[in-house]
């Protein structure tokens, strides 16, 4: 063992800083060395016997649990996503339309009886790149998967079914009054209510994970005991950070371990805030339930930064950025959404001159948005692949997001953001520019108590890219979009 002797002066003087400069960048070479020749399996066992060696000589390890505060599958491992982005983004925004409609309409006839607008404004991308490619429907040859969604992003969903036409305006227009005459539907996840559209209730915080891991816990007894074929059916398991908190949420995950319930997979809506506030203000929460899940044996598949990111880090050989995002807690995270990029290059960036230098090529502007990885559809698929094709355990993805992503002025990553359910009418003007919806200003004053819902046939150009002020303008080009959409959560 080896003893630590301070040399005269050996502080952290420039010349001193260098050294270490040196000497990091060599270790990352060995690394690298060890890795070329002899793979990832090796660089594991060296990487190990450093360990022990550094825990016998009494260094103060830091928690093997969490890894770097950055992405777990890098940019040059992620594969090249199947589908056609920009008519997904367009889908994407109609259906946040749509879902804000919703509840603005629902408040607007009744104040007070609200919904939620946040909530699925920061889970769009997460449930979309699932419709769209990996949630398989009734009619799948291996069966329909099992999935429980965030119940308060209930208005996303049926948004989505409104598209698709499951739904009709009638119902739409009755949301949160079920009982209406003409019809209705319930203000979350109510599979008593409506038997034909919802599989599970949700909306009590910690139950959905809870049944999810003893749903997958069963459906894998019935195939070890040859009751069930074996095909492939997967449960996936929608909650908040927030939600995390309820016991019931994380008191069954060791048991998904210990069963080896590759057919599980929770995504968590890290959008770091919960009713009022952030979820971790000194704390951060992707980073403890690393721990937590990888803890007890699931994969855990961090979705944090998105694709704006990879150049920087990439050249980031030192690891200095990597270190100073994991040095940032939850509740400046939250700040830095609602402050600006000035802020941020200040505060985030600032904290280093070779940080800022790194940046210095970027404007304000680029700067705050830069994306976080739950709202890019590339790093999100790229999880969903893997947890797709994981074996031996449950995996559980950790995917950072904004709340009342889009809302702007309205309450994007704003603490009061949770209960958000009018906007005014320059609110909705941003909304309509920011996605791209096609609905002129007039348009717009009479919305959304008018109507203004899109569903597929209904005029809307579905390819385009650029806004058309009228609906009136164009048509739906073909049916290919909406054969790609199966919606798991509706039973036939
Ligand atoms: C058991 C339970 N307690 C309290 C609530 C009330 N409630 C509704 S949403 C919410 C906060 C949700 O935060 P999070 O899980 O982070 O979801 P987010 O809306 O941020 O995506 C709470 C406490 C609830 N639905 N269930
Ligand atoms: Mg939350």
């Amino acid at each position: 063992m080896s003893e630590w002797m301070p040399a005269a002066g050996d502080t952290a003087a420039p010349e001193v800083e260098a050294v270490d400069a040196l000497e990091t960048r060599d270790w990352v070479e060995s690394l690298h060395d060890v890795l070329r020749r002899r793979g990832p399996e090796r660089a594991r066992d060296l990487l190990e016997s450093l360990q022990i060696e550094a825990q016998r000589s009494r260094v103060p390890l830091p928690v093997t649990s969490r890894t770097p505060y950055v992405n777990t599958i890098p940019a040059d491992r992620q594969p090249a996503y199947p589908g056609d982005r920009a008519l997904e983004r367009r889908i994407k925004s109609i259906i946040r339309w749509n879902a804000m409609a919703m509840v603005v309409e629902a408040n607007e006839k009744s104040s007070g009886i609200g919904g939620h607008i946040s909530t699925f404004a920061s889970l769009a991308t997460l449930l979309d790149v699932g419709f769209n490619h990996f949630f398989r429907g009734p009619d799948h040859p291996s069966g329909g998967d099992l999935i429980y969604f965030q119940g308060h992003a209930a208005p996303g969903v049926y948004a989505r079914a409104y598209v698709e036409r499951r739904l009709s305006a009638a119902q739409v227009h009755n949301f949160r009054r079920e009982f209406a005459p003409e019809g209705g539907l319930s203000s979350y996840p109510h599979p008593w209510l409506m038997p034909d559209f919802w599989q599970f209730p949700t909306v009590s915080m910690g139950l959905g994970p809870l049944t999810a891991i003893y749903q997958a816990r069963y459906m894998r007894y019935l195939e070890d005991r040859g009751l069930k074929a074996e095909t492939g059916q997967q449960v996936w398991c929608f909650i908040g950070d927030g939600e995390t908190d309820e016991p019931e949420a994380l008191g069954a995950i060791s048991l998904a371990a210990r069963e080896h319930l590759d057919n599980l997979v929770f995504v968590v809506n890290c959008n770091l805030q919960r009713l009022d506030g952030p979820v971790r203000g000194n704390g951060n929460i992707v980073q403890e339930l690393e721990a937590v899940f990888r803890g007890v044996g699931w994969n855990v598949l961090k979705v944090i930064w998105g694709s704006e990111w990879d150049a920087l880090l990439e050249r980031d050989t030192e690891g200095l950025l990597a270190r100073r995002m994991g040095e940032i807690v939850d509740g400046e995270y939250q700040k830095y959404t609602v402050a600006g990029g000035a802020y941020i290059r200040e505060k985030f960036w600032g904290a280093d001159p070779r940080l800022l230098q790194m940046v210095e090529h970027l404007s304000d502007d680029d700067l705050w948005r830069m994306r976080v990885g739950g709202h890019d559809p590339e790093k999100v698929y790229a999880a969903y692949r893997q947890a797709r094709e994981a074996k031996g355990a449950p995996t559980v993805i950790l995917a950072r997001t904004v709340k009342g992503y889009g809302l702007g002025e309205a309450g994007e990553g704003k603490n009061v953001t949770h209960q958000q359910k009018a906007l005014n009418l320059n609110e909705l003007l941003q909304f309509r520019d920011r996605f791209a919806i096609p609905l002129s200003d007039e348009e717009v004053v009479g919305a959304p108590l008018s109507a203004r819902y899109f569903a597929m046939s209904e005029g809307v150009s579905w390819n385009a890219t650029a806004r058309p002020r009228s609906r009136s303008s164009s048509r739906i080009p073909s049916g290919s979009a909406s054969t790609s959409m199966t919606p798991a959560c509706c039973r036939r």
